[in-house]
């Protein structure tokens, strides 16, 4: 298998968790791939039209994409661990993984508005407005974390990966003082060998 990634990209560091969390041996052989919403890469294009990463490429030629797909496939490999198969447990850790998609969402969209658009198309209130998605969004991680213990599951990675991206890309954005709670849990999960393996570049 080959997976399409990018050692900055926080959903492609999302399945590299999951990979090492679910113990695969061997793992999907890594490409770093170079992702811009305005160059068309067509090596890329190839896996997921959609050219975006990650996207992984399996034995037998077919491609699987987003993010969320490939997590799931990965751990059904090793063992359906870390997705709960059914009842309330998997509709919560499936929504709290959209949560933290989300907040990925609003943030990478607003890293291509001020590192990829020119700067005379920026738009305030359109980056105002992810940024409140975002503040929403963690207000309501802070909310649940207290119930998840010691579970590091795709609910927990999505949410390692969202807070790991907001410290790569937006240092301003204080949310530890805001949300004491996650800055102890996030505090403790980031000492995972999974975690350390797939930081983000400095
Ligand atoms: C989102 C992937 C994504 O936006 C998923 O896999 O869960 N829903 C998808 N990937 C970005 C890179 S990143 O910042 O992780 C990407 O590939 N962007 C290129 C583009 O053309 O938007």
């Amino acid at each position: 298998m080959r997976m399409h990634i990018n050692p900055a990209s926080p959903f492609a560091r999302k399945v590299r968790i999951v990979a090492r969390e679910a113990g695969l041996a061997p793992r999907p052989e890594e490409i770093e791939t170079a992702v811009s919403p305005v160059a068309p890469n067509a090596d890329l294009a190839g896996a997921n039209p959609l050219m975006k990463i990650p996207a992984l490429t399996l034995d037998d030629g077919s491609t699987l994409y987003d993010s969320r797909v490939i997590a799931e496939y990965l751990d059904a490999l090793g063992g359906a661990r870390l997705f709960p198969s059914s009842g309330a447990q998997r509709w919560a850790a499936l929504r709290l993984q959209a949560l933290c998609d989300g907040i990925l969402d609003a943030a990478v969209l607003t890293r291509y508005e001020c590192a990829v658009r020119p700067q005379p198309l920026r738009w305030d209130d359109w980056i105002a407005g992810q940024r409140r998605k975002i503040d929403g969004a963690l207000a309501a991680m802070a909310r649940e974390h207290g119930a998840w213990g010691d579970q590091f599951g795709i609910g927990q990675i999505a949410a390692a990966c969202a807070l790991g991206y907001l410290d790569f890309r937006f240092p301003d954005i204080d949310w530890r003082a805001a949300h004491p709670g996650l800055k102890t849990w996030f505090a403790r999960v980031s000492e995972r060998s999974s975690m350390c393996d797939t930081m983000p570049p400095a």
